[in-house]
């Protein structure tokens, strides 16, 4: 709903979960410069980090409302009293590796949390425009005979994250064509930014090669270093989000880069950033970070959204990674 801010001009409201994470703080921060209010929904933990809306200096400039994606109660009240123009559900487990070890919360948080937003949509506020994150794991092993995946790909998971997000994805399609809510999926592949969390393999990598540089670790224990994927940055995405979001497109759209690196890629770009050529002494395979199934491959064909949203990558994988690399140097050294 659109409401008047302190200077007495329009303003549009956004509801994001997920909002302290990599892509809840980018897409805060480029909806603020948009005029929005913005509401974080978030879970009220004692140990809550607020590191990445600190790292944009966006922390004070946001609103939060307190719930849980497995709490209906909470969602309703959220979207009774807020009645957002736009609502992101950026808010998930979103560690692959971790869905195996707790497959019954993810299914709870990333499947029936995408559901009870829906239905707190339709039934408190069915002009809304809902954002759905789904997600490139979707696919799993499954691609084009070109070797790309697109929006028309079939979906064949590889984990229990993967599931979750194909029964989201497909119950916020359903939301879209029984009740016609306003709705929209990004199907994201993978993107990474200083902001990223420590587990996922382009920050665990940058980071250790951040304190190789330093002296302070010796060596990188790493899972399946065969995987390929399709790296794109954050801040890029995000962008495509809002678009598609706020445009009220009403469709899927995959965002990608449509270019392909290793794990090996990343490693080297990473290693000759810190002036080493030869990586292999540094690295060590560690099984406890091989997955009970892996998707080996992601390459995503992103010309849907570039002619239907205008929207392309605008940051290189090699940018990226320098960048993470330098920002994870100059942190340690704070
Ligand atoms: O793994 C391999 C691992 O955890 C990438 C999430 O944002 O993108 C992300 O999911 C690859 C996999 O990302 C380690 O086996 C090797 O093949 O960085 P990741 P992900 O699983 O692709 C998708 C699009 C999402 O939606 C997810 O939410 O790297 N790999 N050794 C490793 N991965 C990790 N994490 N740690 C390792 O030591």
């Amino acid at each position: 709903m659109l409401r008047k801010d302190s200077g007495g001009n329009m303003q549009k409201v956004a509801l994001v979960t997920g909002v302290t994470g990599q892509d809840g703080a980018y897409l805060s921060e480029l909806l603020l410069k948009n005029n929005y209010k913005v509401y974080g929904f978030i879970a009220r933990r004692v140990n809550q980090s607020y590191e990445n809306l600190e790292y944009l200096n966006i922390l004070d400039k946001l609103n939060f409302v307190f719930g849980d994606l497995t709490d209906p109660s909470s969602i309703n009240n959220a979207i009774k009293s807020i009645r957002p123009d736009e609502v992101y559900n950026l808010g998930a487990m979103s560690f692959v590796g971790h869905s195996w070890v707790q497959p019954i919360y993810t299914t709870e948080v990333n499947g029936l949390g995408t559901l009870n937003f829906l239905e707190a949509i339709k039934n408190f506020s069915p002009e809304s425009s809902f954002y759905q994150a789904s997600t490139s794991e979707m696919y799993g092993n499954n691609w084009d005979e070109d070797l790309f995946q697109r929006e028309s790909t079939n979906f064949r998971p590889r984990s229990p994250y993967g599931t979750a997000k194909v029964f989201a994805h497909n119950t916020a399609v359903n939301y879209r064509e029984s009740y016609g809510l306003n709705v929209c999926c990004g199907i994201l592949f993978n993107h990474e930014s200083p902001l990223r969390g420590l587990e996922f393999v382009t920050r665990k990598v940058t980071d250790a090669v951040a304190k190789i540089h330093l002296g302070q670790q010796k060596y990188i224990e790493l899972g399946n270093l065969n995987s390929e994927r399709d790296w794109g940055f954050a801040g890029d995405y995000v962008k495509a989000m809002y678009k598609m979001t706020s445009e009220k497109l009403n469709d899927d759209f995959v965002v990608a880069t449509g270019k392909l690196y290793s794990i090996k890629d990343l490693l080297r770009i990473s290693f000759n950033s810190i002036g080493i050529q030869d990586y292999s002494r540094y690295i060590k395979i560690n099984p406890d970070f091989i997955r009970p199934a892996e998707v080996p491959y992601l390459r995503g064909d992103f010309s849907k959204a570039k002619e239907k949203l205008n929207w392309e990558p605008e940051k290189s994988f090699e940018d990226m990674i320098l960048e993470m690399v330098n920002a994870d140097i100059k942190r340690i050294k704070n």
